[in-house]
């Protein structure tokens, strides 16, 4: 595929062979739209090269992260004067994934990422219920206006893609009035910070043998664990609640597949938010693995 570039360091510094993954690594290089603190874009990099550092197993899965057959593609080619054409090396990429019957986890990047990955997963997964982690409700029907395809967006888009009722944003805190209108014309499911505890398990009963994709906006986190993303927002998730979410999605739905977005290692100078996005991806991918083998 000329449209990908293989890693010069892949996850974990090694590469199992495509044909026995079950995990297919994609690096999104880009932040194109962002116009507040772009950066995003390195996110790939410095993510694979913590990934060589950090130890082999953590006590949320309870797996060697190097035990689990995880290939890493490589990044998709960004053109940075034609979007379209980018978002179709992505939409490209997940679609033959997904058609080997493997897990597609992509590492952005901004958040407009989930617009390919989303129409290749529709296409084998028709009935798809998305579960988004953010701060924000990325909601805006346009933004800048005239712009339909933005970070600022990405979930109106995807809203787009999927329909009434398949759209779940958790963990937001921090909105705009425009995006707030746009919500209530919709059928979408916000599960503000607060109310986590409560409608989260509420929830939870919906995704029963459902096809689920999962996306984690970095920011949903608690800015104390991990600032380095382009707009922090207090009262965040802890880790633990984070990735206690997820494992039960994971314990009651079929996760297709996990992105992992929008953290900026621009902003993160002792490198801290780096590897705490970079153990998330090992604890996420170790407990859908232990799940898969239980
Ligand atoms: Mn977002």
């Amino acid at each position: 595929m000329d449209s990908i570039i293989p890693p010069v360091i892949p996850f974990r510094g090694f590469n199992n062979e495509y044909y026995e993954a079950r995990y297919v690594i994609i690096g999104f290089p880009f932040d194109g739209t962002t116009d507040y603190r772009p950066g995003s874009k390195l996110a790939p990099t410095y993510i694979r090269r913590i990934s060589t550092i950090i130890e082999q197993i953590s006590c949320f899965s309870s797996i060697n992260i190097d035990s689990v057959k995880i290939h890493d593609l490589g990044d998709i080619r960004v053109y940075y004067d034609d979007i379209g054409k980018t978002m179709g090396s992505l939409r490209n990429a997940v679609k033959s994934v997904v058609e080997d019957n493997k897990i597609p986890v992509v590492i952005g990047g901004e958040h407009t990422a989930v617009l390919p990955i989303l129409q290749s997963l529709k296409m084998k997964y028709s009935d798809l219920i998305v579960v988004a982690f953010d701060a924000h409700m990325d909601f805006f029907p346009e933004w800048p206006p005239g712009s339909r395809v933005t970070y600022a967006t990405a979930l109106r888009r995807a809203y787009d893609i999927l329909g009434e009722k398949h759209l779940y944003i958790v963990g937001v805190r921090a909105f705009n009035e425009d995006e707030l209108r746009e919500i209530k014309q919709c059928q979408v499911d916000i599960v503000y910070r607060d109310e986590l505890n409560e409608r989260f398990d509420m929830i939870l009963n919906r995704m029963k043998g459902r096809n689920v994709y999962v996306s984690i906006d970095v920011d949903v986190l608690d800015p104390s664990l991990a600032c380095a993303v382009s707009h922090p927002e207090p009262g965040g998730l802890t880790y633990i609640e984070l990735i206690d979410s997820i494992q039960k999605i994971i314990e009651r739905g079929n996760v297709v597949g996990i992105d992992i977005v929008e953290y900026n290692p621009l902003l993160d100078l002792n490198e801290a938010t780096g590897h705490v996005v970079t153990r998330l991806l090992c604890d996420v991918i170790g407990i859908h693995s232990r799940s898969a083998q239980d």
